[in-house]
């Protein structure tokens, strides 16, 4: 049986929003899994649980505003209950990687805010070891060829990432360089060392921040945790 990643993202988000409960402040992710998922908290509101979300995006925001999720600024709390949130990988020991939509830094924050936090995916985000996928590092627009010289000291080469033709830029004003290191067998040591290299805002490994991971696999749904 073919693996049918958008019904996979749907059936994790389904699984996830079940989790949510009257009085919680939500961190709200970014990505197309997470779109489902917030898709599902608007029904849900509309049906009356009483949540207030946190968004890690424009994007996220917007949808959420549109389906009358009441929304709050994250200076104006001091505690995320739970956040759902998707990933571009996924190991054995639930280290991901994150930031394939730009969006890594405010996930970053709110992740780290948050007491619960819930990862969604498709089949295809679990893998036996990170770096397939190359790691997002916001970098601020000043650093960027100090910050590649210093990846390069850490056997990681990197592009600054590209949109439509021309340079990324997030919501912070920075760039992105989509950094190669090959497999990552140890994630919590090259986080350290990313985060040592001054210039980097944030980088993807997003290293003990995830309690579980709901996937979606074929026609039903896995829990990591
Ligand atoms: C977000 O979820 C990003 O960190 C990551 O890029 C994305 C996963 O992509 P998708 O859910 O669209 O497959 O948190």
């Amino acid at each position: 049986m073919h693996n049918n990643p958008e019904k996979e993202k749907q059936l994790a988000a389904k699984e996830a929003v079940t989790l949510l409960k009257d009085g919680q402040i939500v961190g709200l992710g970014t990505g197309s899994t997470i779109f489902f998922a917030i898709e599902e908290i608007g029904t849900l509101v509309k049906n009356g649980l009483q949540i207030k979300g946190v968004a890690t995006s424009d994007a996220s925001y917007q949808q959420a505003i549109a389906l009358g999720i009441p929304m709050l600024n994250i200076n104006d709390v001091t505690r995320i209950d739970i956040t759902i949130d998707g990933t571009d990988e996924f190991d054995d020991n639930l280290q991901l990687i994150k930031g394939g939509g730009g969006a890594l830094f405010k996930e970053k924050i709110v992740a780290s805010m948050s007491r619960e936090k819930i990862i969604i995916a498709d089949a295809s985000k679990k893998v036996n070891a990170l770096g397939k996928f190359k790691v997002p590092i916001e970098v601020v627009p000043f650093a960027v060829n100090y910050v590649r010289q210093q990846l390069k000291k850490l056997n990681g080469n990197g592009e600054v990432r590209m949109k439509d033709g021309q340079t990324f830029v997030t919501e912070q004003g920075n760039y992105i360089i989509d950094g190669d290191f090959g497999p990552i067998n140890e994630p919590i040591i090259l986080s350290r060392h990313l985060n040592e290299i001054e210039g980097i805002l944030v980088h993807g490994l997003f290293v003990n921040m995830a309690d579980s991971v709901i996937m979606g696999v074929h026609d039903t749904t896995v829990t990591f945790t």
